[in-house]
């Protein structure tokens, strides 16, 4: 192992121990109020232009599905990813609101009773136990519709060109080579034993694709060099694998109350998961090695890209 990786790796395993992420979470607050506000207003019931009438049953449980606590932590990558380049502030909020939609629209379509089957989510009811399930899955609809929506419109300040490059993007890492390709996979899997292959892939689609969507976006947004747009990409797939692997262990550890889910699913659903099949040790090992990834592919970014080394911390560190 090189010498520079070995360092990082002994002092992720530092901070793992010890580790304060307090400007990570500040600048984290900052941004989830940003865009909570972005979202607030787009989410009201005045129609948009094209629009006729926004049926107040159907925008309430959307709110419901969208203001209910989540970390925001795929906006705040995007955001922090756009602002090593320099760029403005608002074309970032609204592209980093509108993959906020995507992913609250995963989450509320993931709890209905056909897929996880679950009634807690983010330690609240989910939205088809608040309302139904007619209107959890249209809620899930109308938010893959609306970021689209944001995306597209030349309110957002971006040009023709990057506002159609990040359309295609969000479409092939949220579609059926993507995000919903790997919930396929996941379903797929309860009845058939993966092996680890077959679950890296599995993750690399259900839960990474919209994490690597988010790194590689602020870099499209701000027009950076297609060689700073693969870096980022990159970042975002070492981080996404860490983001889920981390939910692997937090399943086995954490407790219902702690996740704001139900703990122990994977178990009992008897999943092949990377921690069932190496044990929480290689899991471990398999992070500090993703953490000193990470860093390294942020190295011609310099400390500007600190915040974004911590977000890599925290995100193999978190406790939900
Ligand atoms: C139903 C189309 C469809 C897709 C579902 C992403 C997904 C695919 C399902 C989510 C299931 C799940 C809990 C996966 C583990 C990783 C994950 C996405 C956790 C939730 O993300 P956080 O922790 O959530 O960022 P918050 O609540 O903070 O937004």
């Amino acid at each position: 192992m090189r010498l520079t990786l070995w360092i990082d790796c002994f002092i992720s395993n530092i901070m793992r121990k010890s580790c304060s992420f307090s400007i990570f979470e500040t600048i984290l607050q900052q941004h989830s109020k940003t865009v909570e506000e972005f979202l607030g207003a787009i989410l009201s019931a005045s129609t948009r232009n094209g629009e006729i009438t926004r049926p107040a049953r159907l925008l309430a449980a959307v709110r419901y599905g969208v203001f209910n606590g989540g970390k925001r932590l795929r906006p705040f990558l995007l955001m922090e990813s756009a602002a090593l380049f320099n760029t403005k502030s608002k074309p970032a909020v609204a592209v980093a609101a509108a993959l906020e939609c995507v992913h609250c629209y995963s989450l509320i379509h993931d709890d209905l009773p056909a897929m996880d089957d679950d009634g807690l989510r983010r330690g609240k009811p989910t939205v088809h136990r608040a309302f139904d399930e007619a209107m959890a899955i249209l809620a899930g609809d109308a938010l893959l519709t609306l970021a689209f929506d944001i995306l597209s419109d030349e309110a957002n300040g971006l040009s023709a060109e990057i506002r159609s490059t990040l359309v295609l993007s969000l479409a092939r890492a949220s579609g059926i080579g993507g995000m919903v390709g790997g919930q396929a996979l996941d379903i797929a899997a309860e009845k058939k034993k993966l092996d680890e292959r077959e679950i890296i892939m599995l993750q690399l689609m259900k839960t990474g694709a919209l994490l690597r969507f988010a790194c590689e976006a602020g870099a499209i947004l701000a027009n950076a060099s297609i060689d700073d747009c693969a870096r980022l990409a990159e970042f975002g797939k070492a981080i996404g694998f860490a983001f889920q692997l981390t939910d692997d262990l937090l399943d086995v550890r954490e407790d219902t109350a702690i996740l704001g889910k139900t703990a122990g699913k994977d178990v009992i659903a008897g999943k092949a998961t990377l921690v069932a099949l190496h044990g929480v040790e290689w899991i471990s090992q398999q992070l500090d090695g993703l953490i000193a990834e990470a860093n390294e592919i942020l190295q011609p970014y310099g400390r500007k890209a600190d915040v974004l080394r911590q977000a890599a911390l925290f995100i193999s560190h978190r406790r939900n």
